[in-house]
């Protein structure tokens, strides 16, 4: 078998910089820093000043180094960390003189992680929580990507697991004696227990609101309401700059516009939508359609209406019902008229009022985060596993309750095991190891 490609990548920010950090992984880490560096191989985890030369003999650079020897190193292989002047020139020599070794190429997105993952150094949720980690741009998205860093998601899977196989245990003891001993339901009854308890937990984790993916994506506003009310002028003032088409003409948006905002300590995206009306118009009626789809979607709606014309009884659909914040719009032409109930009154031309009505945002998206504390879901791709998972149980539940083949519910809880086991990445992760690592930056 071939060995394994030697990895090497720039894993500092883009030069100029005061500081370049190269990071080299791999079986030729060694014969590396001996062929290019002054010191030799330097003594492991001591740093040392030392030249770099390339391979005619001229000077790199010189700069600190850094010899963590495998298996104790971060991907679990010999690594070596360069720390040089962070200058293009430098950063360009040293990788040309290191990638033109054989065996020796760029890092791949993540490709270090990767090695760390494949060393068991980590499982798949701490994987993620160092790719979130770097991505978080909010306190409460380094707090929830730190607590997955250090393994607070793989603790409850680990656990649910060994209960699991406890529980496929005693259910396979009923298949291979199944006429020995007590009667059907007294070992049946404990099992069922054991199983309703992890039941319970799986339902309670899937039932968070789906906050932790939204701490991580961010949360979603959507403006709605007749065409012309001023939504996309409402939508500018929240962007603080001209992100969707403002015209006294009705119909103009059709696109769903999406701009981003921190709120509450919160990444929130804010959507613009096209006015909720009846329309023959073909490319107008699928933007109805997406707006439907949006305030579906969005965690707030924000009913904005004009309040010099607010007859809303022509709009294509009932969602002003369910709005959560009705905003009367158009507050420097006239009073908002009697019998209107608005939550905030508001001129998206000049403003007024449109600053209480961004709290009121924060608050809402502040309260919705603190309302589940440490979820456990913080992907897409947790939540769908999981919910196999639990179906998967229940279904070995209904079997032992209905007392229809112990086999059977041995068979569910050995696929439960594996769609747990495949959120942590002890079982069946092939299809989503590219997916997960692809999302890293070079270098880690
Ligand atoms: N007087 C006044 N006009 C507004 C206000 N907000 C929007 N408009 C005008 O109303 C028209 C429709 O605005 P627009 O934002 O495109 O509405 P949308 O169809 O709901 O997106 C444009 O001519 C805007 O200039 C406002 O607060 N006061
Ligand atoms: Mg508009």
């Amino acid at each position: 078998m071939s060995e394994r490609d030697t990895i090497c990548a720039l894993a500092s920010g883009a030069p100029p910089a005061a500081i370049a950090i190269l990071r080299l992984s791999g079986p030729q880490v060694r014969h590396l820093a001996e062929r290019h560096l002054g010191s030799g191989l330097p003594a492991a985890r001591h740093a040392t000043l030392t030249d770099m030369t390339d391979n005619d003999g001229a000077l790199v650079d010189r700069g600190l180094v850094l010899f963590m020897p495998g298996p104790g190193s971060y991907t679990g292989e010999d690594t070596l960390e360069l720390y040089l002047h962070g200058g293009a020139a430098v950063i360009a020599h040293a990788l040309e003189t290191l990638t033109a070794h054989d065996g020796v190429r760029m890092a791949e997105p993540g490709e270090y992680t990767r090695r760390a993952f494949e060393a068991g150094k980590l499982d798949l949720t701490e994987a993620e929580g160092v790719a979130d980690i770097i991505e978080a741009e909010t306190a409460a998205q380094k707090a929830q990507a730190l607590r997955q860093l250090g393994g607070g998601l793989s603790e409850t899977y680990d656990q649910w697991r060994a209960e699991l196989t406890g529980v496929l245990a005693l259910v396979e003891v009923a298949i291979d004696f199944p006429d020995e001993g007590d009667a059907p339901q007294d070992t049946t009854a404990p099992i069922l227990a054991k199983l309703g308890r992890v039941i319970g937990e799986i339902e309670t984790a899937l039932g968070d609101g789906g906050i932790g993916e939204r701490i991580r994506d961010g949360f979603r506003v959507a403006i709605i309401g007749a065409p012309n009310a001023g939504k996309s002028t409402l939508l500018n003032r929240l962007a603080r700059r001209e992100a969707a088409i403002v015209t006294a003409k009705a119909g103009t948006t059709r696109d769903v516009i999406e701009v981003r905002r921190v709120l509450g300590g919160h990444v929130v995206w804010i959507a613009d939508t096209a006015g909720l009306r009846v329309t023959d118009d073909e490319i107008e009626a699928e933007g109805v359609r997406r707006a439907e789809v949006a305030a579906r979607e969005a965690d707030l709606r924000l009913f904005v209406l004009d309040a010099s014309d607010p007859d809303i009884s022509h709009l294509s659909t009932d969602y002003r019902l369910d709005t959560d914040l009705v905003v009367a719009n158009k507050s420097d032409l006239v009073a908002v008229p009697e019998g209107i109930k608005a939550d905030h009154v508001i001129s998206a031309r000049d403003g007024a009022g449109v600053e209480p009505l961004e709290q009121a945002i924060a608050r809402f998206v502040d309260q919705y985060a603190a309302s589940v504390e440490a979820p456990l879901i913080t992907r897409q791709r947790h939540r769908a596993r999981l919910s196999q998972g639990l179906s998967s149980l229940e279904a070995a539940r209904d079997a032992l309750e209905q007392d229809v083949g112990a086999e059977m519910a041995a068979e569910d809880i050995r696929m439960a095991l594996r769609q747990l086991g495949s959120i942590i990445g002890v079982v069946g992760v092939e299809d989503v190891l590219g997916a997960v690592f692809s999302e890293f930056c070079i270098g880690k």
